[in-house]
C-alpha cells in the first residue's frame, strides 16, 4: 500500500470553535488528534493541506443578506484565524475557500486549485479531518471522492454544527454511501507511523 497520501485539515478556524461566531459543539476537541496526524504526516514527508473558510464581510451565506449563518471567518479577522493550538508546518499548503462575495462554497474543491495541486503531488489517497462534518467536511469528501480520490475520514477528528441533531448522522451516511474509508487518528498513526518504523529496519 504504497500509494501517496495527504492529510486535509478543513475549517479548524477560532469562529468554528467554542467562543466563536458560528461554534461547532466541541469544535476544539479535534486539534489535539489532529496535530498528532499532522506530525505523523510530517515526519513520512507526505503532503498536508488545511482549508480556510475565507470570507467577505458581506458575505452572501450570512444573515444580513439572507443567508443562514451569523457572519463568521470574515477573511483577516481573528475569528478566521486558524484555532490557536494547531500546529500548522511552515510548508503546508493554505487553502482559502468561499472568498467571493455572493458564492456559497462548502467544498474545499470548489473555486480553489485543489485538486489540481492534488493531482500534481500524485496523491490518490485523502485523509480527511476537521470542522464541520455536515458541511464542509462532507462536502470535501464528496467531492474527493468524485476526483476519484480514495478518502478517508477520520472519525474523531471531525464534529458537526447540527442546526438539525441528527445533521452528522444523515452527513456520515451520504459519505458512506459515496464510498468514504472511515477510519480513527488511532489507526492512520499505526498504519502511516507503522510503515516508517517498517522502511527503517529494512
Ligand atoms: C462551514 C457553515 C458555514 C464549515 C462554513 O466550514 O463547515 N459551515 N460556513
Ligand atoms: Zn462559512
Amino acid at each position: 500500500m504504497d500509494r501517496r497520501c495527504a492529510l486535509l485539515v478543513v475549517d479548524v478556524q477560532r469562529d468554528f470553535c467554542p467562543g466563536g461566531a458560528l461554534p461547532v459543539r466541541e469544535g476544539d476537541r479535534v486539534v489535539a488528534p489532529i496535530n498528532e496526524l499532522i506530525s505523523v504526516f510530517e515526519k513520512e514527508g507526505y503532503p498536508i493541506f488545511f482549508t480556510r473558510d475565507w470570507h467577505p464581510a458581506d458575505h452572501v451565506s450570512f444573515r444580513p443578506r439572507g443567508g443562514m449563518w451569523p457572519p463568521h471567518c470574515v477573511k483577516n479577522t481573528p475569528g478566521a484565524g486558524f484555532h490557536p493550538r494547531l500546529q500548522v508546518p511552515k510548508d503546508a499548503v493554505i487553502i482559502s475557500k468561499a472568498t467571493k462575495k455572493d458564492t456559497e462554497a462548502y467544498s474545499g474543491f470548489e473555486g480553489t486549485s485543489l485538486a489540481e495541486q492534488l493531482r500534481g503531488l500524485h496523491v490518490k489517497e485523502l485523509y480527511v479531518a476537521g470542522l464541520a462534518s455536515d458541511y464542509c467536511v462532507k462536502n470535501t469528501v464528496l467531492d474527493g471522492i468524485a476526483e476519484g480520490l480514495a478518502v478517508d475520514l477520520v472519525t474523531d477528528c471531525v464534529a458537526g454544527v447540527n442546526v438539525k441533531p441528527s445533521d452528522s448522522a444523515t452527513a456520515f451516511r451520504r459519505m458512506t454511501a459515496a464510498g468514504v474509508i472511515k477510519t480513527t487518528s488511532e489507526e492512520v498513526i499505526r498504519m502511516i507511523g507503522g510503515r516508517v518504523a517498517v522502511s527503517s529496519s529494512s
